[in-house]
């Protein structure tokens, strides 16, 4: 019996030695992204446990050792022994690799969990992990490690057995691990990061009180951050739209159930052009849509349409508003729970379980109608419909503009083309546009670049914000014509990638807040209007170096803060540093040395993920309020510059 034991155990720790030689195909990366992935895991299972009516509390805590821990109030994790396992509960979830949803049992509902790993993942990629469970009146441990065994690591394995170590007259659970350094290298915890994430758990779980604590500030008090919002889905459109002027008061609430999933959605309508349609399932984020939000759309048409030919708002000689018309405005909360779900797309965040579109529409037809059915919602109906019938109008001539955009692209050195340093050679396949941020960097790139392949458009001032503007304002922005006229390849539905006249676009913008606003304002616009442009790998970020360290004719340059430290480290000291402010402080030289020569600048492919992070950063965060939009640069002011840093490292340096 004892031997058996011992063998299962044995496989379940293989189950996990897996994770740790493939971290990659558990958790994406071992950079900060897959860092935080740990901690989504722990943190989902907290959130499931509540949100299943057990508890009302969540505490993540970063430790000033690097660990992490998250406390909840839940009914504590099952202690006593897996029937068919044979260890306990708390071994099995942090030990077994779970394919998706929850292990072997009907107890919850429904599951959350980003890609249904488990909990166990983060014990695989964790130095320790420790437990403490409070039910049945006691409290009870475990701790696991992962050591060095014969020249190879043991991962996660449990050093204590689950023992009770006290008493305790409530319930609930703790889970702290630290992530190993030989994983995820000098990768920390971002607070903000995880306040976004922990925000939007709130949202969509309403009632849970979400704490966050950061331990780590030396000689600081803890920064703390607190989450709870009774409102639900309908805070969380509120949020979205603080800064903007709503059509009516109050979001309209929705609830409904079918046979596949239960649905809570808010909607709300402002005087913008642009729509923010949030999605969600199983509190996963849908960046990509799918057919809950197919549903939702149908189902909202319908229901405006019916109404309005009802209240006579649309005349019967009129045609029939579309979808795109009701999106004018538009800000949406859907939040669908389900069972084995399907996510599809090229970010694995779409929905594509066919069955849950017809019933969303379904559910939005009954419920949106008995919502607007009362009377005092005559004013909110007028309101969207007349909003839709706006939008209807410009739907012709944005049709107009864009034959026109059309006409004028194929016109070569047209009036737009006239800012363009444009290359000598005439082959798309060698050529590289520069996309430089400012007149006067931009004169600097003409005169440092190669100009037999290398073509430079300077930017002038912001170019403005793809998010609040219809297309056919967009398209009359000079910064964006330029854009769309020097790549030749037009937008939207007449995007044709065989068009393209360069290989490589590269934005190079100040490694400063302005710069990383552009940078999310340009990958806004591809991403809403080329979006093939960035998948097939032609968009790229120039990364020009922070600093200068010069010594008796030897120099460096180093490209990050950490770049630098080690450099300085590296180098030794007497070095004079010039920390560079923006492109327009080097010399043509000097930008061709660091940032433009193929042979020893750091490029940044642009990936999909990018792209729709800072769509989303603009839609969700910025809208058109300009103090909101300052604040959050403010807070954010690297602008993911680390990161980046950390994707090119050894990989697309000097790559050509
Ligand atoms: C009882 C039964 C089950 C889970 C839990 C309690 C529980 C798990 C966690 C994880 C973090 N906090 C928790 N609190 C309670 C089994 C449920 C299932 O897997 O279906």
């Amino acid at each position: 019996m004892a031997k058996e034991y011992k063998a299962k155990d044995l496989v379940v720790l293989e189950g996990l030695d897996a994770v740790r030689m493939r971290p990659g195909m558990y958790i994406g990366t071992t950079g900060v992204k897959g860092l935080h992935h740990l901690l989504w895991e722990i943190v989902d299972n907290s959130i499931d446990e509540l949100a299943n009516g057990h508890g009302n509390k969540i505490c993540v805590t970063l430790h000033a050792d690097g660990s992490v821990s998250c406390i909840d109030n839940g009914r504590g994790m099952p202690v006593d022994i897996h029937p068919k396992l044979k260890v306990s509960g708390v071994q099995v979830i942090f030990t077994e690799l779970h394919a998706g949803g929850k292990f072997e049992s009907n107890n919850y509902q429904y599951s959350g969990g980003l890609h249904g790993v488990g909990a166990s993942v983060a014990n695989a990629l964790s130095s320790w992990l420790e437990v403490y469970v409070d039910r049945d009146g006691k409290r009870y441990h475990m701790r696991f490690e992962s050591n060095e065994v014969k020249g190879h690591i043991k991962s996660g394995a449990p050093v204590t057995p689950l023992e009770v170590v006290g008493t305790s007259k409530s319930t609930g659970s703790l889970v702290r691990f630290l992530p190993d350094k030989r994983v995820f290298g000098d990768a920390t915890f971002d607070f903000n990061t995880i306040a976004l994430r922990l925000r939007e758990l709130a949202f969509l779980n309403k009632g849970i009180e979400i704490i966050l604590v950061d331990e780590r500030l030396k000689g600081q008090k803890p920064h703390i951050k607190q989450f709870k919002y009774d409102g639900g889905v309908s805070d969380f459109v509120n949020y979205v739209n603080s800064t903007k002027t709503k059509l009516f008061p109050n979001p309209i609430y929705i609830k409904g159930k079918g046979e596949h999933c239960e649905l809570e959605a808010a909607i709300q309508y402002t005087t913008e052009y642009s729509d923010t349609i949030l999605s969600f399932v199983n509190n996963i984020p849908t960046s990509e849509g799918g057919t809950h939000e197919t549903g939702f759309k149908s189902g909202l048409t319908r229901v405006l349409n019916d109404l309005g030919r009802k209240l006579n708002i649309i005349k019967e000689k009129d045609d029939n508003l579309l979808g795109d018309d009701f999106k004018e405005g538009l800000c949406a909360v859907l939040s669908i729970k389900m069972r084995n779900v399907q996510f599809e797309g090229q970010t694995k965040t779409k929905l594509g379980n066919p069955e849950i579109r017809p019933e969303v529409e379904g559910i939005i037809v009954d419920e949106l109608s008995k919502a607007l059915a009362k009377n005092d919602t005559k004013k909110v109906v007028d309101a969207i419909i007349k909003k839709a019938q706006g939008a209807a109008k410009t739907r012709e001539a944005t049709k107009k503009a864009k034959e026109l955009s059309r006409a004028k692209n194929s016109i070569e050195g047209s009036s737009m083309l006239g800012k363009l340093a444009s290359c000598t050679s005439k082959n798309p396949e060698l050529n590289e546009l520069f996309i430089v941020e400012g007149n006067s960097a931009g004169g600097t790139a003409k005169q440092g670049r190669d100009r037999y392949f290398q073509s430079i458009l300077p930017l002038r001032g912001k170019p403005l914000n793809a998010e609040k503007k219809r297309i056919d304002v967009i398209l009359q922005n000079e910064e964006i014509r330029s854009i769309i006229a020097t790549l030749g390849t037009g937008i939207a539905e007449n995007f044709d990638i065989e068009s393209l006249k360069y290989n490589k676009v590269i934005i190079l913008a100040d490694a400063d807040t302005d710069g990383g606003h552009i940078q999310s304002i340009l990958l806004t616009f591809f991403y809403r209007y080329m979006k093939e442009l960035i998948t097939t790998g032609h968009v790229y970020v120039g990364m020009p170096p922070l600093f200068k360290m010069e010594k008796k004719g030897e120099i460096h340059y180093a490209y990050t803060d950490a770049d630098y430290l080690e450099k300085q480290k590296k180098y030794g000291s007497g070095f004079s540093i010039q920390r560079y402010k923006g492109l327009g402080e080097m010399s043509a030289e000097q930008l061709w040395e660091t940032t433009m020569n193929p042979k020893t600048r750091f490029l940044v492919k642009v990936t999909i993920e990018d792209a729709a992070e800072a769509e989303k950063m603009i839609t969700t965060l910025m809208g058109d309020n300009v103090e909101a939009r300052k604040a959050f640069i403010q807070e954010n002011a690297n602008f993911n510059r680390v990161d980046k840093y950390a994707n090119i490292v050894g990989k697309d340096r000097g790559e050509n």
